[in-house]
C-alpha cells in the first residue's frame, strides 16, 4: 500500500503564479501539484492535494486526513502566524505535518517571523520557492520511513 500524502495549502495560494511573483515566484499551484505527484509516484507514494481560503475548512481537512493520510505537507499561508485552531488541529490529529513556505518567512516582516504551528510540526522548509515543497516531500517521506523502521 503506497504511503498517502496530503498536500494542503491555505489562503491565497490558489493564486500562485500571478500573486506577487517577486515574493512567491511564477510557478502555479497546479505546476507544484503535478511536480510533487510525479516525485511521490517515483518514491512509491500517492499525493492528494487540497486548498482552502478558510481557516475552518483547513481544520476540517486535517480532521478528515487523520482517517487516510500518513503525512501532510502544509502551507497555511497567513494562518501560519495567527491560527491557534490550526495548531490545535495538528496536535489533536497527531498527523506528521511538515510546514512549508515559498518565501523565507524569517527574513520578512516581523509579523511573519512567528509560526503558531512550527512547535507541532515534524519540520519546516522555507525560502526555496516551489522547491520548498519538493524538499518538504523528501523530508516527510524520509521521516515516515524512519518512524516505520
Ligand atoms: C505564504 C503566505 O501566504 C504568507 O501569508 C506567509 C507563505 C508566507 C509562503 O511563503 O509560502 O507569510
Amino acid at each position: 500500500m503506497p504511503r498517502q500524502i496530503l498536500l494542503l495549502n491555505g489562503p491565497n495560494l490558489n493564486l500562485l503564479g500571478t500573486r506577487e511573483p517577486d515574493v512567491y515566484g511564477a510557478t502555479t499551484l497546479d505546476d507544484i501539484v503535478a511536480q510533487l505527484r510525479t516525485i511521490a509516484i517515483e518514491r512509491g507514494a500517492e499525493l492528494s492535494d487540497q486548498q482552502s481560503n478558510h481557516e475552518g475548512g483547513l481544520v476540517d481537512m486535517l480532521h478528515d486526513a487523520r482517517n487516510w493520510a500518513d503525512g501532510v505537507l502544509f502551507n497555511p499561508g497567513a494562518y501560519t502566524h495567527t491560527s491557534i485552531a490550526l495548531r490545535d488541529a495538528i496536535a489533536a490529529t497527531g498527523l506528521a505535518v511538515v510546514e512549508v513556505h515559498l518565501s523565507n518567512v524569517a527574513a520578512r516582516e516581523s509579523f511573519r517571523q512567528h509560526s503558531m504551528i512550527s512547535p507541532v510540526c515534524v519540520g519546516v522548509v522555507s525560502g526555496f520557492g516551489a522547491i520548498s515543497y519538493v524538499a518538504a516531500l523528501d523530508g516527510l517521506l524520509r521521516h515516515l520511513d524512519e518512524v516505520a523502521a
